[in-house]
């Protein structure tokens, strides 16, 4: 049976990072597909050459060719200007949808069949293009933002507790940005209710350094933002898909009705398997909460509404 093929549009930082994952775990061969020159070619051969060291025997080949993406079982979409201190996720939106339309139109003619996971900013916006202009069902087209806040709301939890993140859970709904939707009632750590555990006071604080954790990052690094935890956010979706594991992921997914909102893409928890984002698992909102995911779902409709696509 042969390896299946992941291929990496962009092979910026997030890029270089997924590939090394997908080596390290043997996943599947990776195509890195980057518009500069010797860029994916150096980072993928600088990956072959460290396969011995993982006892990896997967083919990573770096390519300014899209023809070279043919075939693949999942794509994953990075390309794109990340942001620098001071800028939204929104200020990218213009640059990048121009990139995402030629990303979208080359992935439909040369990997008609992938399962196709994008990442670029600003993300509601940039997968909503993606599913438009490749004409791709809604099933086969879905944003990696959900996994990555839902991580991070994780991890400052288990921080404030002195826990394992093992046994944290969490649930981040609606659009990736500062009005992103940590659903606290959802957030239990080995079973117990997180509002068990800490007072209401604590709890805002996380949330909120959750909701701002992007532009926390970005404001340290100032030359970019994260990519250790998009990375691993979206190799746990490919993962999920390439083994029809099943896994119950907040994705950003093409709502049709679902919590009452129809027509965009926002984070909502889906199953992903070997059909792609097989359902959307629906629950009863609290009034407060479906108010705050209506919010952040408007903001979303909003930045998409103002794209000519
Ligand atoms: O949770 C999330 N979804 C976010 C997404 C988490 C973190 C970062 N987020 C966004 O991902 C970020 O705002 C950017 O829009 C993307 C990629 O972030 P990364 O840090 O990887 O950016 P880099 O290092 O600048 O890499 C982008 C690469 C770079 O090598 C460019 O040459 C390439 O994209 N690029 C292109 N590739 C293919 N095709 C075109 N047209 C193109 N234009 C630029």
């Amino acid at each position: 049976m042969s390896r299946k093929k992941i291929s990496l549009i962009g092979g910026g930082n997030i890029g270089g990072e997924l590939a090394q994952r997908i080596m390290v775990k043997e996943l599947a061969d990776v195509v890195l597909f980057d518009i500069v020159e010797g860029l994916p070619q150096g980072k993928a051969l600088d990956l072959m050459e460290a396969r011995p060291l993982d006892n990896s025997d997967v083919e990573i080949t770096g390519t300014n060719k899209y023809e070279d993406i043919h075939g693949s079982d999942v794509v994953i979409v990075t390309a794109g200007l990340a942001r620098k201190p001071g800028m939204s996720r929104d200020d990218l939106l213009q640059k990048n949808l121009t990139i995402m339309k030629d990303v979208a139109g080359n992935i439909k003619e040369h990997a008609p069949k992938a399962f196709v996971i994008v990442i670029s900013n600003p993300l509601d916006a940039m997968v909503y293009t993606m599913q438009k202009v490749t004409g791709f069902a809604t099933s086969q087209v879905v944003g990696m933002a959900g996994v990555l806040d839902s991580s991070r709301f994780r991890a400052f939890v288990a921080m404030e507790l002195g826990v394992s993140v093992q046994d944290v859970v969490a649930m981040v709904m609606g659009g990736h940005g500062d009005d992103m939707v940590p659903v606290v009632r959802l957030c239990a750590v080995g079973g117990i209710p997180l509002t068990e555990l800490l007072s209401q006071e604590k709890i805002d604080a996380i949330v909120k350094r959750t909701q701002m954790a992007g532009g926390e990052i970005v404001g340290l690094l100032k030359t970019g933002s994260a990519y250790f935890s998009p990375a691993a956010s979206a190799i746990t979706m490919a993962e999920s898909y390439l083994k029809d594991k099943k896994r119950v992921l907040p994705c950003a997914a093409h709502l049709n009705g679902e919590f009452g909102l129809d027509g965009y893409f926002v984070g909502v928890p889906v199953v992903i398997g070997a059909k792609g984002v097989q359902k959307i698992l629906e629950f009863k909102m609290t009034d407060d909460e479906r108010e705050e995911l209506q919010g952040s779902f408007n903001h979303v409709k909003k930045l998409v509404d103002a794209i000519q696509l």
